[in-house]
């Protein structure tokens, strides 16, 4: 087909305005993505401009932080504290939340991570950027308690995956799930996924898990992995160790993706604000489940999880029915009430 040049491109801020017609939720977003083009140019140059390798510091998870890390930091807080639309920040890479001067501040909560998977940025794997939104509540001048709400109270939660394209996909909260790829020729995300969803019948049979953790984990987990490995129909396994690209490939492939809680880390290790409540905002929204399996005695939605800190932690099994049901059966037969 003839190359065509689009006169009337569908950019993000185009899209946002007309989802919500809320102007600074446009600003918001947009400056979202400006500090997303920005990662991208470090990332992409982080070889050539010698960004690779350690900062000699480590962040709130006790993770190494990468000189990437910590500047992808910088990007996202200086890019949200000057939108004029932000009140109270967290980020997977400072231990306190950032209240922002009462001069700039605006309506809306941030929690990002915003380089997700960065362990993996030396060895050119794909990362990632998270984020979730919340607004201040009601009567509130903005502190951290507006974002130690369950994901019920995010308004919005998207991730940026930095891979051989640069896609972000997000959602409002009750609506579907978009995708925008970045069009480096205009510097623009352009609606490239309309109304993602998780495939009805379970997709692809992929399981996605660090199966390094499987000494630790629950009897149930443990069956289920060895279920998924059926000699007679095994599915694949595929983990790339960067949340964004895991669970991008579930979203749109199917399969299921693990990071349950086990005995070395009894409330899982991923973080609930900038990883548990976006993802499973994503996955429900995408027609998918987003489970911590089996956390204190029960089986809960990610959704419904209060944080009590701000680096929170929690267990994550996000997939189908088909595939979450099975673990699900595996916790029946060791005798938990699902
Ligand atoms: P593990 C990266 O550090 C991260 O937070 C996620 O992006 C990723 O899915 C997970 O941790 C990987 O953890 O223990 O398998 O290395």
């Amino acid at each position: 087909m003839a190359e065509t040049f689009d006169v009337d491109t569908p950019t993000l801020n185009r899209f946002v305005m007309a989802s919500t017609h809320d102007h600074d939720l446009v600003i918001l977003m947009n400056a979202i993505a400006t500090s997303c083009k920005i990662i991208t140019s470090a990332v992409q140059r982080a070889g050539i401009s010698k960004l690779y390798g350690l900062a000699g510091e480590t962040n709130s998870t006790g993770d190494d932080q990468k000189k990437l890390d910590i500047l992808s930091n910088d990007i996202m807080i200086n890019a949200l504290v000057n939108s004029g639309v932000c009140s109270v920040l967290v980020s997977e890479e400072n231990e306190d939340p950032i209240i922002v001067p009462a001069g700039k501040s605006g309506k809306f909560c941030v929690a990002f991570d915003p380089l997700d998977g960065s362990s993996n940025i030396d060895c050119n794997v794909s990362v990632g950027t998270i984020f979730s939104v919340y607004e201040r509540s009601p009567g509130s001048g903005g502190t951290v308690d507006d974002l130690l709400r369950s994901g019920a109270h995010c308004i919005c939660a998207g991730y940026v995956a930095y891979s051989s394209a640069v896609e972000m996909v997000f959602t409002f909260r009750g609506g579907d799930v978009h995708g925008f790829c970045l069009d480096s020729t205009i510097g623009e995300f352009v609606h490239t996924r309309v109304k993602m969803m998780f495939p009805e019948d379970g997709g692809k049979k992929i399981y996605s898990c660090n199966e390094g953790n499987s000494h630790w984990w629950d009897q149930a987990i443990k069956d289920s992995v060895e279920t998924f490995k059926d000699e007679k129909n095994p599915y694949a396994a595929r983990y790339v160790g960067s949340m964004v690209a895991d669970i991008h490939r579930t979203i749109l492939y199917g399969g299921i993706y693990l990071y349950p809680a086990d005995a070395k880390s009894p409330k899982g290790k991923l973080r609930l604000l900038y990883e548990g409540i976006p993802m499973a905002m994503i996955i429900e929204q995408a027609g998918g489940i987003a489970s911590t399996g089996m956390f204190n005695g029960k089986i809960q939605r990610v959704l419904d999880l209060v944080p009590d800190e701000i680096h929170a932690k929690c267990p994550i099994i996000m997939g189908g029915k088909r595939d979450v049901q099975a673990v699900y059966d595996q916790f029946t037969k060791q005798g938990f009430d699902v």
